[in-house]
């Protein structure tokens, strides 16, 4: 890693051409960085102030901007840092970052800013994680699951456990490190029930997690069928773009082809591909394999069919999941009459369509939505979609589940695990320490008077 010591700058307000470019500095030399800059003194701490942005060498102006000012420690990353508003235009941020360069600061490296906060305290591992989340949110669940997690809600519920497993850790210590004191061994009534209750509400965070990562990282479905049923069309119907190549051959499509929606405030991946037949070709073959594949993979399948061949062939029937969906496309062939016995023909579930038309696609996508709401859930509680949360919640559960069934006079036992949940818990946060078991000992216990 680059050296923390350094004073780093970046554009903040996102690359190209632009009103105005946010620029930031961070490190000892900010104040130095606007003493030069501006050839004046550094405004009043978090004021902005309109200057003339100069180049300490030549005396040049480069721009008009703002400039403000945040000295330590009261700044994102903690440490004295300068933020300069101008103009987004190329030339201008090339002179102002040669400048930069000039007086000893050096471009930032990606995460570098946030990485500095979280090493000052700024902010902890679960709300760093809930930031780099809201910088990607797409969609309006998205952006609400980062902000909870980077508002400390995230962090305020892991403490509020950890704090409680510390408590009971600390009374179990004591019965180990003071035997004469006549303490009785094991957990309380008060302290297993409040374990009990800790791994409860640890088992039904466990079980959101999987919607919780649904909505982070998208609903996936795949499109599948037999060649040439308007998997492609319907495609490009339900997304409004022409992206996927539609024709009357039978075997066009072949690369696995993605379109993002956002539905109903949830990221939606639609996945085209290979019409799943006896391919023609080698490249063919090959689409009809990565098909398989992904459909495998996929949050839910769209199995499509139309009216000439209203069986799947087989190697989608296959595919199939029980909460999948069937749509009829091409329903614009068929009369009204013969509509109603095809659909009654397929089942309830089916969903009548045509990419010809507009028919059937609020059907669809209200299918959609049902689907990706029930295995998705709300964001109306705290949410641990990342991989890294969910195996430390996974340890912590662990860890209870062996404290629980400790029996009498395996104390040390019942410590040791009580410890490693602790632990488990504090990395979501980042924040482990064993100071705070010093502090819970001997601020809630008198012994030795
Ligand atoms: N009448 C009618 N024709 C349709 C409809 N949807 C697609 N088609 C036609 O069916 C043909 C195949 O459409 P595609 O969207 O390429 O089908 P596909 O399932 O992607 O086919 P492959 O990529 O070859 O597997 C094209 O000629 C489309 O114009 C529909 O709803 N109604
Ligand atoms: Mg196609």
């Amino acid at each position: 890693m680059a050296d923390s010591a350094d004073t780093i700058f970046a554009i903040s307000s996102g690359p190209g051409r632009a009103g105005v470019a946010v620029v930031r500095v961070s490190g000892a030399k900010s104040g130095a960085a606007i003493a030069a800059l501006t050839a004046g003194a550094p405004p009043p701490p978090r004021t902005a102030m309109l200057r003339r942005i100069v180049d300490p060498l030549t005396g040049e102006a480069i721009d008009r901007g703002l400039v403000l000012w945040f000295p330590a420690p009261h700044s994102f990353t903690g440490e004295d840092v300068a933020e300069f508003q101008v103009h987004g235009g190329r030339a201008v941020l090339a002179a102002l970052f040669s400048c930069l360069g000039a007086i000893g600061c050096r471009p930032a490296e990606a995460g570098e800013f946030t990485l500095r906060a979280f090493r000052a305290g700024r902010i902890d591992l679960a709300e760093a994680e809930g930031l780099a989340d809201l910088l990607a949110a797409e969609t309006p669940m998205q952006r609400r699951l980062a902000l909870k997690a980077m508002d400390g809600e995230m962090s305020a519920r892991i403490e509020a456990w950890r704090q409680g497993l510390i408590r009971i850790l600390a009374h179990v210590e004591a019965v180990i490190d003071f035997p004469d004191e006549d303490l009785p061994g094991g957990l309380n009534a008060l302290s297993r029930e409040s374990l009990r209750q800790l791994s409860e509400d640890i088992a039904r965070a466990l079980e959101r997690s999987a919607g919780a990562a649904v909505m982070r990282e998208g609903f996936t479905v795949a499109l599948i069928g037999a060649a040439n049923v308007g998997k492609s069309s319907l495609l490009n119907k339900l997304t409004g773009s022409e992206v996927a190549i539609v024709s009357p051959i039978a075997g066009t499509t072949r690369d696995v082809l993605t379109v993002r929606l956002d539905l109903e405030g949830y990221l939606i991946e639609l996945a085209d591909m290979a019409g799943l037949r006896e391919a023609g070709d080698a490249i063919e073959a090959e689409g009809v394999r990565r098909a398989k594949g992904r459909a495998e993979l996929a949050d839910l399948r769209l199995l499509i069919v139309e009216p000439a061949n209203p069986s799947p062939p087989a190697e989608a029937k296959s595919l199939l999941k029980p909460q999948d969906l069937l749509v009829l496309n091409k329903a614009d062939l068929l009369g009204a009459e013969d509509a109603r016995a095809m659909a009654k023909a397929l089942g309830p579930g089916a969903i009548l369509a045509s990419a010809k038309s507009d028919d059937g696609h609020a059907a669809l996508l209200h299918a959609l939505a049902a689907k990706v709401k029930a295995l998705a859930g709300s964001v109306s509680d705290v949410s641990f979609a990342r991989a890294r949360q969910v195996q430390a919640l996974q340890e912590t559960q662990g860890a209870l589940g062996r404290a629980l069934s400790a029996g009498e006079g395996q104390d040390e036992l019942l410590a040791e695990d009580l410890r490693l949940a602790a632990r488990a818990l504090g990395r979501i946060s980042g924040r482990v320490d064993v100071e705070d078991l010093l502090d819970v000992i001997f601020s809630e216990f008198c012994i030795g008077k």
